[in-house]
């Protein structure tokens, strides 16, 4: 089979078509937004007559011609598409420009007058949760009960964590085209994760029905969560336009804008209280995160339940009291990124645990190992572990990579360097697969089989660059038992598709590959029966499809794929299908905070090794090692390019990316170069092990979710270099204030 990753071939070529790439329509109006370099302030003047009168400009919207509703909020209704009244945050659209060229319309912007009485500004949660600014009422995850638990325990103590924001640093930027049709109708072109919330928030600000609303995805140039709800307002900033306009409309942001005002990862902090008994066992843990929301609420109420989900990664702890607040701040709204507030939780225990080892005079990773979930375990939010995987992957790795004899050599390079340290530390995680809001977990797809034996095949999936086209190809052709280049995957249409959930939660494999195999189920059946009536036997059960020919009785037949497919066609036999698919068993009661939120857990363990160098506070990733529990892997090219970029990705958040903002909430970092971001250089040799015989029944054909998960093996090079600068100063304290950037390591290494 000469199969291969058909996006690979064309973007190394240079053939793929991004958004941008698109042929222009020939009326084409290209958008550029003006948007409030204030934080927060009410609207005293807005003139925009000037920029119309521009060269090329052919027109200027503001709110008031939005002929819907001003409003795209998706799961609180707080969000303007264009400011009205007031602004909230650096970056709020305010007026669109739809010039000739892009380069016309962004010369008009500066000729538009805009006049803000500036209001207070708040950017850190705690100071808004102070004033009781909540995007929602505050949430609690509770289990046994720690008050009791803390007389119990031998050690007690408390500790403050601070996690930053992080930048997507998609190539393609965030980016729109509308096309008015016939009849008042729109055809959307979006670069979103998300075509259906495109589709429902388009329809909402042009007052139309869903139906007249069509949204089209071929690809995304990289997305990693920041096209899940972050897309929404440039496609319909665009949609706006090319309604009130009847004329094709583009928008592309560009990097400066698109770092400076899109939304991010939530920076949080949070606190901790911890108890253990003597030899390390955690008896209770207490934590209250303070999520950075920024100015509306985003997906930040959702990612802030995965915090809560994932406040205990992959351990056991008898008594539990986690609670979380989203806190509105006047930072530009962040959002979903690889993790969806997991990492930011995650990384609150991890930095207990570091802490407890130290009172302890114990290493890490004895009290990590004593505490791994076992089969059985309960999960503060009610849910029982199944297929435990936590300590075979903590096993596996151990054995394979040799960590114990790693752990003496770095001890041994430490004595032996005074101004250069090592330091390996072990990330164990566990990562819950499902949308947390349970709605969201079902998927569909059309398979059409063409005369020819060609097969067609649409999903709710987007191709981001994750290869969910490839998945979804290699389980349709092993459904049908046919070559993989027989199968083509369509673009993501909301007319083919419809109420897509977004590609997102590490789900989108698993749920539309499913999906596209109860549609090839129907076909076949159809088939089947087909193939019967030609091989002239009346029991269809007898029929198999196998390599591309027909099989009867288990033996082989003289059809083959192709000929059964058109003389079905001849006899009139359907060969299209519709397949739905929604996860089953999945509850969540929100007024106990108790239910079996997720279809399975995803299981791995890291080894991080990192050498500092103690004069200049640099320090480099030597090796990761990874025991990953994979399922049984649908394309283990692409799985292992998942794990390796989404550790990298873990890496780079706790390392080098960091976010700044002024005291008067301006954004700091407002250009590519401002942000730095892992590159080849700082890639260290990474060994990776899938655990064997690890099939997993909850997911199509086996296999296991891999978009996230990997991720938060990250955390772990923080406390690799955390440990590299306590080898250096053994009299200080950990620092716990991510990421853990050169300029920190200097100011810790010397006061
Ligand atoms: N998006 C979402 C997600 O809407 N719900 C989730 O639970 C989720 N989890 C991870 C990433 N995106
Ligand atoms: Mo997401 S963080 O778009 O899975």
């Amino acid at each position: 089979m000469k199969f291969t990753n058909t996006d690979t071939r064309l973007h190394v070529r240079g053939e793929s078509v991004f958004l941008d790439d698109m042929n222009e329509p020939g009326n084409l109006l290209h958008a550029a937004i003006f948007y409030s370099q204030v934080a927060h302030g009410r609207i005293i003047r807005l003139d925009v007559s000037q920029a119309k009168a521009q060269p090329g400009v052919f027109s200027v919207l503001t709110a008031e011609d939005i002929p819907g509703e001003n409003q795209i909020g998706g799961i609180i209704p707080d969000e303007a598409l264009l400011a009205e009244g007031s602004v909230h945050f650096v970056g709020e659209p305010v007026a669109i420009v739809l010039a000739d060229t892009r380069w016309q319309a962004k010369a008009a912007l500066k000729h538009i007058v805009f006049e803000v009485e500036q209001l207070p500004v708040i950017t850190d949660p705690r100071e808004a949760y102070a004033k009781g600014e909540l995007i929602a009422p505050e949430r609690t995850f509770a289990m046994g009960d720690v008050e009791c638990a803390w007389d119990k325990c031998d050690l007690v103590f408390e500790g403050r964590a601070e996690s930053g924001g992080q930048e997507h640093f998609y190539l393609e930027t965030q980016c729109a085209q509308v096309e008015p049709l016939e009849n008042g109708h729109v055809k959307v072109y979006s670069s979103t994760q998300s075509p259906t919330v495109v589709q429902k928030a388009a329809a909402r600000v042009l007052g139309l029905g869903q139906h007249y609303v069509e949204v089209e995805v071929r690809r995304m140039g990289g997305a990693f969560g920041g096209k899940e709800d972050q897309a929404t307002p440039w496609a319909c900033l665009a949609a706006v336009p090319a309604y009130v306009l009847q004329r094709p409309v583009r928008l592309v942001l560009e990097r400066h804008d698109d770092i400076l005002i899109t939304g991010k990862r939530h920076p949080y902090s949070s606190d901790y209280k911890i108890g253990l008994s003597r030899d390390g066992k955690i008896l209770a843990f207490e934590a209250m995160y303070y999520q950075n929301a920024g100015a509306v609420a985003d997906l930040s109420t959702s990612i802030l339940e995965r915090t809560l989900f994932h406040g205990t990664n992959s351990y056991f702890v008898p008594n539990v009291h986690i609670t979380a607040a989203s806190c509105r701040t006047n930072l530009p709204p962040f959002t979903a990124f690889r993790g969806f507030g997991g990492p930011q939780g995650m990384f609150v225990i991890e930095a207990a645990i570091q802490e407890a080892a130290i009172r302890l005079g114990k290493s890490p990773r004895e009290i990590q190992e004593i505490n791994l979930l076992e089969e059985g375990d309960e999960f503060s939010y009610g849910m029982f572990v199944h297929q435990a995987r936590a300590k075979r992957s903590w096993q596996e790795l151990k054995e394979q990579y040799q960590i114990e004899k790693l752990y003496s050599e770095v001890d041994k390079f430490n004595q032996e360097n005074a101004m250069q340290k090592k330091g390996l530390a072990l990330m164990p995680i566990c990562f819950g697969i499902s949308f947390t809001t349970i709605f969201l977990n079902q998927a569909a797809a059309l398979v059409h089989v063409y005369q020819d034996g060609t097969v067609s095949v649409s999903t709710g999936v987007t191709e981001m660059g994750q290869g969910v086209n490839m998945k979804i190809a290699k389980i349709v052709a092993d459904t049908f038992s046919i070559d993989p280049d027989l199968v083509k995957i369509e673009t993501t249409n909301t007319t083919r598709c419809a109420n897509t959930s977004p590609t997102a939660a590490s789900s989108g494999a698993d749920m539309n590959g499913k999906a596209a195999q109860i549609a090839c189920y129907q076909i076949i059946k159809r088939l089947k029966a087909s193939a019967a009536a030609l091989l002239h036997h009346n029991d269809s059960e007898v029929i198999q499809l196998k390599d591309g020919k027909v099989w009867c009785e288990g033996r082989e037949t003289d059809l083959d794929w192709k000929t059964l497919v058109i003389k079905s066609y001849l006899s009139r036999v359907d060969l299209s299908a519709h397949g739905h698919f929604a996860v089953p068993n999945l509850h969540f009661d929100k007024t106990k905070e108790k239910g079996n939120p997720f279809a399975y857990h995803v299981f791995g363990t890291a080894a991080v090794e990192v050498t500092l160098d103690c004069l200049r506070g640099t320090y480099e990733v030597d090796r990761v090692m990874i025991a990953h529990d994979m399922g049984r892997s649908i394309d283990e090219k692409i799985d292992r390019g998942q794990v390796h970029g989404a550790l990298m990705q873990g890496i780079g958040w706790v390392t080098m990316e960091e976010l700044t903002y002024a005291e008067d909430g301006r954004p700091l970092i407002d250009t590519a170069s401002k942000y730095k971001v892992p590159d080849i250089k700082f890639t260290p040799q990474v060994d990776m092990h899938f655990l064997a015989d690890a099939d997993n029944q909850y997911a199509v054909a086996n296999s296991k979710a891999v978009g996230e998960p990997p991720f938060m093996y990250g955390i772990g090079a923080y406390f690799a270099i955390a440990e590299a600068m306590r080898a250096f100063r053994p009299d200080k304290e950990l620092l716990v204030d991510a990421p853990l950037t050169t300029e920190k390591v200097l100011r810790y290494l010397y006061d």
